[in-house]
């Protein structure tokens, strides 16, 4: 039982909405034996379940999985009738709850908070009910739904129409008899998608007006899978364990099985399982570079659009239902029952609004470009303003009275989704930035409430009162959830998880798309962690661990987790041949690159005998000379040749639009310090003295290097200089090594795990350099004299031990007034910037790399070769 308030009106925690959410932190912070209020404005329990109740509407995800697993007696309590339950069996399913637990005496329903206001004095919130209640509580938690917020209608007339007028978002309790009328659909959503077959059973003409064609999979419902109950039933702690830590918040085996490389049959075979499945999350996992490669995705796309076809009997009907216009899966793919099929009816037409779009309902039907239709009803499908509309509007003004629909108006700013700085005290459950729609909804509930419970908890223990995130953990967080986006299509689409839907709104990525386990893990590591990037206060001291818990861009870690799985020996273990040998086959199947006008191999001269090249030319005009961009490999000097860098010199001549010629120096330990340095300097000369055979034009030359590439390429830049020749127009230097001091704090930092290691660091120096000889200029650039060098861009990796001397020589070379541009490669390591069409994350730093070489050479030039 609830603690009573210990003041009337004063409460520990206000929870609003009586849903999923609303229900288990009501439950969960009775258990902490706090006070509480929840507030719901239907006059039940529900939330989403409560509104919903259009026909058809189901649950997206396996009831066996749409369920709580918090109560286990209740699960032994309660059997789901179907695959995917009935609105009505769920509602019936959240009152049951309500009553197991007695929770609904501390809701108050019927009763709608309209205002929020934090009182920085007494340190509670002040909060507002339309029954005109003022109450107070501690911690005010949102538990108001994703998808709580209906969309206004934004088509002109919309309120003239005369006939009836329903939404599906808020349907009539006693139902809507459509028998003998005409009736307009307005939306081909999920809920469209789910009641249109419904309505087109009672209704003497049915007309959809489909502004997006969706993708839609059979649902393929019945008594819930038998597979599935069998697992439960043999260990049902096992199965949900395994849900709490899945990508989606239900157990699934994520597929190695890319759709670029894999068989035709093999294509057909997974997509035909999942088709047949008939589950989310199984059609989102046929290949698994689906959400981020677009010829995968399309090969997933054109088979739903096949089914599509042969379903549909009226082939310009098909094609107007075949979605093209986004890529599968960055908008919500949808769940239907016979939905397609319906089209076939011949009472049932679709009106395609990208070719007769509305211009306005009327007192009697709607008018589209082309044509009047009469109707006696209109549905309107038309979605939520997701994610964050029920937050907006909920007026909550935090310090300094700021509203969250002030701070928001660029877009939703959260720690973890689960709070936002300048309102203390104040929890989102799954808030923008948490995995919540992308999501198994009741595990990731369950997640956030839980989190919030034991932060209460942990809090009350130790005296604290106040918990608030600071703004740089949240910028790093926010940050992160953007990063994560962006390495998928999911930007891209029109959609709710972008804001794309309500006109007007910010268009941000609002989920985090980086897995249900990887959220979870980042949670629990926050709260581990002193609660790392919150400020807590209250008689037991103020706190604050200031910090980002997520900084490295997610691919790069996947790579990082990749390689560690594999287990291979550490490189500074092996003999120079073995590691050249590893080096080699992790290469392999590694993506190509992109393709070029003409690939040459061929031989210069060097100091000491010839040494091997590889000429990339850009597509366009054959012929015509380019600025030429001479460039050297990494790999500490004892590692790589003209195919370790292979992918990343296509890159870099795709990007710049020069001629790219990467030249293999001698390598160490076979031929020690400065062979390689003299090489490169002899490349370069040579270079500049056949610019017109390669291709180049004369006097355009730049250098290049990653890594220790860069070290030779820098020193060949000093060389020059000091030489009085060649010219060189430019210097790239990505990661470079330039000195031989190893105690700068990026080494400390970044010394371990992140592949170039500071053991293997210390591997190439020795077998490069005698200890005597790494002080000189020619071995440790950062040491010359730096005056009357070349403009320089360089690359700083956040993870690389090398880059606090990246930034050092940007800093010298800047003093002794050299032009220099510091590219920061965020969140990536000495070697993810390199990964072309691996780390889909290094592709704007090589976009910058690319217009850094362009800005060496005279613009008109070289801008109108690459256009
Ligand atoms: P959705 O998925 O947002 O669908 C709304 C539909 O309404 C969609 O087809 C929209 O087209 C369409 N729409 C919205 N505004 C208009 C206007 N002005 N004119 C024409 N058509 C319009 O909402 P649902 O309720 O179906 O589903 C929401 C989620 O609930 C669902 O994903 C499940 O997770 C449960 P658009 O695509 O914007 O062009």
């Amino acid at each position: 039982m609830n603690k009573p308030a210990s003041v009337p009106g004063h409460f520990d925690a206000v929870v609003v909405g009586a849903g999923f959410s609303g229900l288990y932190m009501l439950y969960r912070l009775r258990q902490l034996g706090l006070s509480v209020k929840v507030f719901d404005s239907a006059d039940d329990v529900g939330g989403t379940w409560y509104w919903n109740r259009y026909p058809g509407a189901r649950c997206d995800i396996p009831t066996t999985d749409y369920t709580y697993s918090f109560d286990p007696e209740l699960e032994k309590e309660w059997t789901w009738s179907e695959k995917y339950a009935t609105q009505p069996e769920i509602l019936e399913y959240l009152r049951f709850v309500a009553d197991r637990h007695g929770l609904r005496s501390d809701i108050e329903f019927s009763t709608a908070v309209t205002s929020a206001r934090w009182d920085e004095p007494e340190q509670r919130w002040r909060i507002t009910t339309d029954r005109g209640k003022e109450i107070r509580c501690r911690y005010y938690i949102m538990a108001t739904g994703c998808l709580s917020m209906p969309k206004s209608p934004d088509i002109e007339g919309a309120g003239r129409f005369a006939g009836q007028v329903y939404f599906t978002s808020r349907w009539p309790h006693e139902g809507a008899d459509f028998t003998g009328q005409r009736v307009a659909v307005i939306g081909t959503g999920s809920s469209g998608i789910q009641s249109i077959p419904l309505i087109a059973r009672q209704a003497r003409q049915l007309t959809v007006f489909q502004r997006t064609a969706n993708f839609s999979i059979p649902a393929h419902n019945g008594p819930a899978p038998a597979d599935r109950l069998e697992q439960l039933d043999v260990g049902r702690d096992a199965y949900r364990h395994a849900a709490r830590w899945s990508r989606g918040g239900v157990p699934l085996e994520p597929t190695d099985v890319l759709g670029i490389t894999a068989s035709e049959s093999v294509r057909r075979e997974r997509f035909e399982a999942a088709w047949e499945q008939g589950e989310l999350f199984g059609i989102l996992n046929v290949f698994a570079d689906q959400g981020v490669n677009p010829a995968s995705n399309d090969i997933v796309a054109e088979m739903i659009r096949e089914k599509i076809r042969s379903a549909v009997k009226d082939p310009e009907t098909a094609e107007a239902l075949c979605p093209k216009d986004h890529y599968f899966g960055t908008k919500r793919p949808c769940l239907d029952t016979g939905y397609f099929e319906t089209y076939n009816l011949p009472h049932v037409r679709l009106v395609d609004l990208r070719k007769q779009p509305i211009v306005s309902i009327t007192e009697d039907g709607i008018e589209t470009a082309d044509e009047s239709f009469g109707f006696d009803a209109i549905v309107y499908a038309t979605g939520f303003d997701a994610m964050t509309g029920a937050l907006v509007a909920a007026d909550v003004a935090g310090q300094d009275g700021l509203s969250l629909k002030e701070k928001w108006a660029a877009g939703p700013s959260t720690y973890l989704g689960l709070m936002t700085a300048g309102f203390p005290n104040f929890f989102m459950l799954t808030g923008p930035g948490s995995p919540s729609v992308l999501s198994n909804m009741t595990v990731s509930i369950e997640q956030h409430v839980d989190w919030v419970a034991r932060c209460l908890e942990d809090m009350c223990e130790e005296g604290l009162e106040t918990i608030e995130p600071t703004a740089l953990a949240e910028a790093g967080w926010d940050q992160h959830v953007q990063d994560c986006g962006a390495i998928t299509l999911y930007p891209t689409a029109n959609s709710w998880y972008m804001g794309a839907n309500v006109p007007g709104k910010p268009r941000v990525f609002l989920p985090y798309i980086g897995g249900v386990d990887a959220y979870r893990q980042a949670c629990d590591e926050v709260a581990s962690q002193d609660y790392l990037g919150f400020r807590m206060t209250g008689p037991g001291g103020d706190r604050c661990r200031d910090g980002v818990v997520r900084s490295m861009q997610p691919d790069v870690a996947m790579v990082l987790e990749f390689v560690a799985a594999l287990g291979l020996p550490p490189m500074e273990t092996l003999s120079a041949a073995d590691a050249r040998a590893l080096m080699a086959a992790t290469a392999e199947g590694r993506p190509p690159g992109p393709e070029l006008g003409e690939v040459t191999d061929g031989v210069i001269p060097g100091p000491a005998g010839d040494l091997p090249y590889r000429l990339y030319r850009p597509g366009g005009p054959s012929g015509r000379p380019r600025p030429l961009v001479v460039y050297f490999h990494g790999g500490g000097w004892v590692l790589g040749n003209l195919d370790s860098d292979d992918p990343l010199c296509r890159d870099l001549c795709a990007r710049s639009g020069a001629v790219v010629m990467s030249v293999n120096y001698r390598h160490a330990p076979e031929v020690r310090f400065p062979a390689a340095a003299l090489d490169a300097f002899a490349a370069v000369q040579w270079a500049d003295a056949n610019a017109t055979e390669l291709g180049g034009i004369p006097g355009q030359l730049a250098v290049a290097g990653w890594s220790a590439g860069a070290n030779v390429a820098a020193v060949a830049c000093q060389l020059a200089r000091d030489a009085a020749g060649p010219r060189i127009s430019g210097q790239l230097l990505i990661c470079p090594v330039v000195d031989s001091d190893m105690t700068r704090p990026s080494y400390e930092e970044n010394g371990d795990g992140y592949i170039l290691t500071t053991a293997l660091m210390r591997w190439f120096w020795d077998h490069y350099a005698d200890p005597a000889d790494r002080g000189e200029p020619r071995a440790a650039p950062l040491r010359g004299d730096l005056e009357g060098l070349p403009p320089a861009c360089i690359v700083a990796a956040d993870f690389d031990p090398l880059r606090d001397e990246g930034v050092a020589y940007a800093r010298a070379l800047g003093a002794a007034g050299v032009p220099v541009r510091l590219a920061r490669a965020r969140g990536h390591t000495h070697t993810s910037v390199t990964m072309v069409d691996v780390v889909i994350s290094g592709a704007p730093v090589r976009a910058g790399i690319g217009e850094a070489l362009r800005d060496f050479f005279p613009s008109a030039e070289l801008q109108e070769q690459v256009s």
